[in-house]
């Protein structure tokens, strides 16, 4: 995959030179470019302008950004541009974008953007209902979630398959050695060896879970007939 993006601080994603996203990149899995459009300012390097119609804060003007952006080499790309007025990410957004070649993030920092940039953009995407001081670390949010998606950049094919998520339901409790710490101990059926009252173990706590604390996941989420029995059984106890 690559990746570029269009940000005036660039040092702020270091983030993506460790870990998993960073091993994806050494081996040539993944490129990351990043472009600050403030070189390609005109009009005294300025990025920023006054609204037409007066108010409040400054906005980034068209001009660099679709400088910056026509220097990119590029083909058929999707065009990100972070704003909280986009639509919700999530990890059905995750995993569409992870299905892409090229991907170009547009991240602006304290202000608005003039509605032209727009003509860019194929997706305006927000991280969540809240105001961040730029789009850098929504971006990198983004990356991190999307990147650990492509095949081979995480080893073990099922590790993600389990997550929170994923399956469309919240993670089961997990527990490693020691048995007892502390005196709290282990759940019994999972010292049982008994798989299939494991599973049954784990997909009624995962439905417990999601039930209790997102139930509106369970909205999209269709049950199966093993499934609509516990819920019931979950929705009857409701403890
Ligand atoms: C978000 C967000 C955001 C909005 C950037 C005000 C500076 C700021 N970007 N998801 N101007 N939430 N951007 O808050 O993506």
């Amino acid at each position: 995959m690559k990746i570029d993006i269009l940000t005036l601080f660039p040092e702020m994603f270091s983030p993506l030179e460790h870990s998993i996203v960073g091993k994806a990149r050494e081996k040539g899995l993944l490129g990351i470019q990043y472009h600050n459009f403030r070189d390609y300012a005109e009009k005294a390097r300025h990025v920023d302008d006054e609204p037409y119609g007066g108010g409040q804060g400054m906005l980034l003007r068209a001009q660099p950004i679709f400088d910056a952006f026509d220097a990119i080499e590029k083909n058929n790309p999707r065009v990100i541009l972070l704003d909280p007025a986009g639509k919700q990410f999530d990890q059905a957004y995750a995993e569409d974008l992870a299905q892409e070649e090229e991907l170009i993030f547009i991240c602006g920092h304290y202000e608005g953007y003039d509605e032209r940039i727009k003509t860019l953009v194929t997706d305006e995407i927000s991280l969540g209902d809240y105001v961040l001081t730029g789009g850098e670390l929504a971006a990198m949010t983004m990356i991190d979630a999307t990147v650990r998606l492509i095949p081979e950049v995480i080893g073990k094919e099922s590790s993600h398959q389990d997550d929170s998520f994923s399956s469309g339901l919240l993670e089961y409790p997990q527990y490693t050695r020691p048995y007892d710490y502390r005196g709290m101990v282990v759940p019994e059926v999972l010292m049982s060896g008994h798989h299939e009252k494991i599973r049954q173990w784990r997909l009624y706590e995962s439905l417990k879970k999601t039930y209790q604390r997102r139930p509106d996941l369970l909205e999209e989420y269709e049950l199966t007939a093993e499934e609509e029995t516990m819920l019931a059984e979950i929705k009857e106890k409701n403890d």
